[in-house]
């Protein structure tokens, strides 16, 4: 690194301008690089616009003021009308198992194959700057840039959609989006519109199942799946085709916060998830993901209980493995957040050779829908020529022409095709795209078929998939967002619908709204199966991860401190691919108990418990049971089911938070290096769930 006082000096000798208050306006930079306008004119001074006299009228001939400013007024897009907070990141897809005879798609020719990707993590409701932990479905859009074209899985973390049909999208975005005449609440669906629209659309019931799980407060991006939702095709090269879901399983598995730490974490952090991403790529700890398949043949599709062109319905696992062929690793993150994050265009219709639709409405619909949402915020029809857009792994060639922001300045007389000239690119019948052959017949109307009419067995066997600890979660949270809609009719309206899914969900939630009377259920087009089996991997809590890998332990020291213990839990966490992170009353540091003093990551004021996955309590001679935001920390990452770790300095401090009688098996005592690696092994079940019984007794 160059001193930058040195720069200072250096400068000022070469150009020695100074202001009124003798400040030295410009360094050299580091390369001698000239700053310029965007015409090249290298530019003198960049503190001062160009005056008629030191305190006169700035002149309207001052270019470079004029084209910094008219940058300026211009560096914002429209945001993304859903989907509008998001982070992005690049790295590579690598096939393990080639499917040749499946597909014809590049990325899967051949094991080992590497393909460039680019993927983007959103929130659905909220605007660009709402924070990361909103109770939210997750975008997690795949741009792959194979060497036959580029490809985009433009996926979700929930494998189910809230509707059947794209007519009912822009009301469906409408309801939970902030109100049009108050224009709020903001990244959030617990108000009387969202609720409102989804109690009188019953194809959501089995989405709103999922919702309100943890499964839309993820830990991380690296913690979710994510899944294309809708039916698509493999084609082969023979013309055959295969129905395809697509699975992305985490590497670090499933999870998730819990609602209390997600609302706290919003306000601590609300760049957690951007950050979290951004940290793991720069620390080489690269997010990985397993693409897995289900593939099926139409004589399954013809036997299973229901449409498979309905995108609100899974297929169990159970009755349809899900195959790996391949692993998803992010390790570069982007070098400009607006030119990449924001700019990137994701479009379903983005396929490749040996990638088909299927006639799911919904896809239909998204098909025809993301080149408009491009245009309208990139400006024109040329967005696909920026970088993060543009195909890397093939060359790009046709007669397209003009438009806005056109690049490319394609030489010859020749932009129509066929020509004489002998000029210019050609079609080509067999290296080129083929749509699947597939025939269509049919009457022409506005009808949703009966294969589509049930609407709450799926919804009920979602519910009975999950833990106790889960079903109690979804409970809780349909209790706190019907409880903020204000229309009681609402409140009514959907606990009938519950009625069809779980009576006994449906009583404790009538209960716990305090409504009078049980509401009738709806007349349901199909009555709930009561026959469908749980699946198991529907649940996030079982089983937990093997391992503490990417996860944060969060060590609370102050004066005087155990350093021998902060180390030998670090050796464990680190042991385990975790990462420590040490807090203390101030940022300098805390003195260590061999009288060093320790450097910190965090100062307590602004490291809440809630931004870790499990603490560790290790106070010195100089006690926190005063200290508010240390007790609010052993509180929260007790009430959040956090494994906690205490040395014996610690105990004045739990008994300060009402906490010493509520020992238990997540609380360890670490005394030893023994210990503290005992108490890293416990944590990697994620959470002390059996403490949520205990704090309801
Ligand atoms: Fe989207 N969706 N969507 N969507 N969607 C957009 O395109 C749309 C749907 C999804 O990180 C928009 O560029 C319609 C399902 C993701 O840039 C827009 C319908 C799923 C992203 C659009 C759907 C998605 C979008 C807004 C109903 C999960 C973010 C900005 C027919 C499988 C991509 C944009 C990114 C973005 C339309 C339903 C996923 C307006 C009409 C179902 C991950 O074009």
């Amino acid at each position: 690194m160059t001193d930058p006082t040195q720069k200072t000096t250096d400068f000022a000798k070469l150009n020695s301008k100074t202001g009124a208050g003798g400040e030295v306006h410009q360094h050299a930079s580091d390369d001698g690089a000239r700053l310029t306008t965007a015409q090249g004119v290298v530019i003198a001074d960049n503190q001062n616009s160009l005056r008629a006299g030191a305190r006169g009228p700035t002149l309207m001939e001052d270019f470079v003021l004029r084209e910094k400013l008219f940058h300026f007024d211009h560096e914002r897009i429209p945001e993304r009308v859903v989907h509008a907070r998001g982070y992005g990141a690049h790295g590579t897809f690598t096939c393990t198992r080639a499917l040749g005879d499946v597909t014809r798609a590049a990325p899967f020719a051949s094991e080992g194959k590497k393909t460039e990707v680019f993927v983007r993590f959103s929130t659905v409701a909220g605007s660009k700057g709402s924070p990361d932990l909103a109770r939210d479905v997750r975008g997690f859009a795949v741009k792959f840039y194979t060497d036959e074209g580029n490809w985009d899985i433009v996926g979700n973390n929930i494998p189910v959609f809230f509707i059947q049909d794209a007519i009912k999208f822009p009301d469906l975005v409408h309801a939970v989006k902030p109100a049009p005449d108050r224009g709020f609440p903001q990244a959030q669906s617990a108000h009387d519109n969202f609720w409102d629209f989804i109690s009188l659309t019953p194809e959501a019931m089995h989405m709103v199942m999922w919702q309100m799980s943890d499964r839309t407060i993820p830990r991380s991006f690296t913690t979710m799946e994510g899944f294309g939702v809708h039916t698509f095709r493999f084609v082969n090269a023979q013309g055959q085709s295969t129905f395809v879901k697509f699975h992305w399983k985490p590497r670090m598995g499933l999870q998730s916060v819990v609602w209390d730490e997600a609302v706290k974490s919003n306000g601590a952090d609300p760049d957690r998830h951007r950050r979290d991403l951004w940290d793991a790529i720069d620390r080489g700890d690269f997010p990985e993901w397993d693409l897995g398949v289900q593939m099926f043949d139409q004589d399954f599709a013809d036997s299973f209980a229901f449409d498979v062109l309905d995108p609100t319905k899974i297929i169990p696992e159970e009755e349809c493995p899900v195959e790996f062929i391949g692993t998803l690793r992010l390790d570069r993150a982007v070098d400009n957040f607006f030119a990449e994050t924001e700019q990137v265009a994701f479009c379903t219709a983005n396929v490749i050779p040996g990638i088909d639709f299927s006639d799911d409405p919904l896809l239909q619909g998204r098909n025809f829908s993301y080149l408009d949402t491009q245009l309208k915020r990139l400006g024109g029809p040329n967005f696909t020529k920026l970088p993060v857009n543009a195909p890397k792994g093939c060359p790009v060639s046709n007669y397209q022409q003009d438009g806005h922001m056109q690049t490319d300045a394609r030489k010859g007389r020749v932009n129509y095709e066929p020509n004489g000239w002998a000029q210019g690119p050609r079609a080509h019948p067999l290296e080129g795209y083929v749509s699947y052959q597939q025939p269509v017949e049919g009457d022409k109307l506005r009808l949703r078929p009966e294969s589509f009419a049930d609407h709450y067995s799926q919804a009920r066997q979602f519910y009975i998939s999950q833990t106790p600890s889960e079903q109690g979660h979804i409970l809780a949270a349909l209790v706190f967002e019907l409880s903020k809609c204000v229309e009681p009719a609402i409140r009514a309206r959907m606990v009938a619908h519950l009625m069809h899914i779980d009576e006994s969900l449906a009583k404790a939630a009538a209960e716990k709204l305090g409504l009078a009377d049980m509401p009738t259920p709806p007349p349901a087009a199909q009555p709930t199966r009561p026959d469908l089996k749980p699946s198991a991997a529907l649940s996030i809590q079982s089983p937990p991860p093997d391992s503490f890998k990417g996860r944060i332990l969060g060590v609370l020291i102050s004066d005087g401190f155990d350093g021998g213990m902060l180390m030998a839990l670090k050796s464990a966490a680190e042991g385990e691919g975790g990462v420590v992170r040490t807090i203390a009353p101030k940022i300098g540091g805390a003195m260590c108990n061999n009288g060093h003093l320790h450097p910190v990551t965090d100062q307590l004021g602004g490291a809440p418990s809630v931004l870790f996955d499990a603490v560790a309590i290790l106070p010195g001679t100089r006690s926190l049971a005063q200290t508010p935001a240390a007790l609010e920390f052993v509180k929260d990452a007790y009430v959040h089911c956090k494994y906690i770790g205490l040395t014996k300095p610690a105990m004045d401090l739990v008994a300060a938070s009402g906490l010493d009688g509520a020992q238990d098996g997540g609380m360890h005592a670490l005394t030893d290096d023994g210990s503290a690696h005992a108490f890293v092994t416990a944590c990697r079940g994620l959470r002390f769930w059996k403490r949520e019984d205990l704090m309801a007794k």
